[in-house]
């Protein structure tokens, strides 16, 4: 008891630590709390068209929304300016731009324009039609690119208010993905008519939006699963916990049972299949909005996971072999009896066929295996499976079949793990030939570097029976 008492508290202080209580806002100044009246913001920089004449941001009583100050940006002439702040953000993450505005006086002939620039702050990307709207998270412009003309006032709202009036291919729900390591925020405004427009800005965010990323799947073969994925948010977040927060995309008959989610806020979260039925691929994707950061942002929608492979039967060595070439291969619960970079072999459990392997060859000799892959079937060579992917789950020792060498010759050993033996007659660079006076040529062995042996030496060989040039051949375990 004592321990735990003493552990509890620590727990809570770390629990703090790591958790942002306030928001986590990317803007100076946000409030408009620092600067002189009359004058502009502490933080933001004033900027303007080059026609314009008449216009004013100011630090300003009226414009208050909470505290004392607010940004009041006005034009007594003709003018399209405003002001804007620069911020330092990581590049790849998203950012959310909200606030509370309002006007005093307004209209269609006014543009009203909250923009979130992906990069420093650029005239031509604050101000130039048509370009411009793909930076605009908000606003009111009847300019016919944008389609939204201004009313004649409005009352203190978010600018989340005003989401919906945006064009932009890179901008939705005011959240914009940084592709380097600077975005800026303008609050801008513009009259070429008769109507001088008035507008009020406070407590302006830029706040992160988590992004998840979904890792490689645990295997990339299963039957029934589980399987299990990491999800990455580039923001700590709490709230994804439930197998709603998870779209699980299947194809063919592949089916998920079931889906838990376990680890964060402060542990990587792990999303976990289970109960896997059928033949296809799954895979899965975080859904947008399914965890909160600690400004309330929800995340955006991650992309597709890497697939997993379903497979629904064993599948049958024999069967493969008899399939023509460029055949879908799919086998599981077959023994890997013989392994080497890019060449391997299996045989069923009851050993009755076996084949080779060539390409993406992994896992152990011993190893229960699941691949799936591609019939390779050349005249006169022998067949093999290009192994597209492979996994092992288990598995148990190899028992070599015994024959002398004539009887090593029949078809029956395809592939199989066998043991020979006989005198060395002949030594090359990989190869060495056995003869226990059972035939007139012995038998190959193919050796996985230099062979160990010297002629005349009485040798056994474990290894799988291949066919070179239409002649058996042992290639070496
Ligand atoms: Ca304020």
């Amino acid at each position: 008891m004592h321990l735990l008492r003493r552990a509890v508290p620590v727990f809570v202080i770390v629990s703090a630590l790591a958790l942002p209580a306030s928001a986590a806002n990317l803007l100076a100044n946000p409030g408009f709390e620092s600067g002189a009246p009359g004058m502009v913001p502490t933080g933001w920089t004033r900027w303007n068209a080059s026609w314009s004449g008449g216009y004013y941001a100011v630090t300003d009583t009226n414009a208050a929304y909470s505290g004392t100050y607010g940004l009041r940006e006005y034009i007594t002439g003709s003018a399209s300016f405003g002001v804007y702040q620069e911020v330092t953000v990581t590049p790849g993450n998203a950012y959310k731009l909200n606030g509370m505005w309002r006007a005093v006086t307004a209209g269609p002939a006014n543009w009203f324009e909250i923009i979130l620039l992906d990069g420093g702050f650029n005239i031509d990307q604050a101000d130039s039609a048509p370009g411009v709207f793909q930076n605009v998270v908000a606003g009111w412009d009847a300019n016919a690119a944008f389609g939204h003309p201004a009313p004649a006032n409005w009352a203190w709202e978010p600018f989340s208010a005003t989401y919906g009036n945006e064009v932009s291919a890179y901008i939705e729900n005011g959240t914009r993905t940084a592709t380097g390591s600077k975005m800026t925020v303008v609050l801008k405004i513009g009259c070429a008519s008769t109507t001088k427009p008035t507008v009020y800005f406070d407590d302006v965010t830029l706040t992160p939006v988590p992004k998840a990323t979904v890792l490689a799947p645990s295997t990339p073969l299963t039957r029934t699963g589980p399987v299990s994925f990491q999800v990455n948010f580039t923001d700590t977040v709490t709230g994804f916990d439930s197998a709603s927060d998870v779209d699980v995309v299947a194809t063919g008959t592949a089916a998920v049972g079931s889906v838990a989610i376990t680890g964060g806020p402060m542990s990587p979260y792990v999303v976990t299949l289970s109960n896997i039925t059928g033949s296809g691929y799954v895979s899965i994707r975080v859904k947008a909005n399914a965890a909160q950061n600690a400004d309330g942002n929800g995340n955006l929608a991650s992309a597709a996971s890497s697939p997993v492979y379903v497979i629904e039967a064993d599948g049958s060595i024999a069967a493969v072999k008899a399939e023509g070439d460029g055949a879908r291969v799919e086998l599981a619960g077959k023994q890997l009896h013989l392994k080497r970079p890019g060449l391997g072999y299996i045989q069923e459990p009851d050993r009755t066929a076996g084949i080779r392997l060539q390409g993406n060859v992994t896992g152990y000799v011993g190893d229960n295996t699941l691949l799936v892959g591609t019939l390779v079937k050349t005249a006169g060579q022998e067949p093999y499976v290009l192994v597209t992917t492979m996994t092992s789950n288990g598995g148990t020792n190899v028992w070599p079949l015994g024959a002398n060498n004539s009887a090593l010759r029949s078809s029956l050993l395809d592939g199989l793990p066998v043991a020979a033996w006989g005198i060395v007659r002949s030594v090359g660079a990989n190869s060495y030939v056995i003869s226990d006076g059972s035939d007139a040529d012995g038998i190959t062995v193919n050796t996985l570097g230099t062979p160990g042996v010297t002629v005349g030496q009485y040798k056994t060989v474990f290894g799988a029976a291949g066919i070179s040039a239409g002649a058996r051949v042992i290639y070496e375990r």
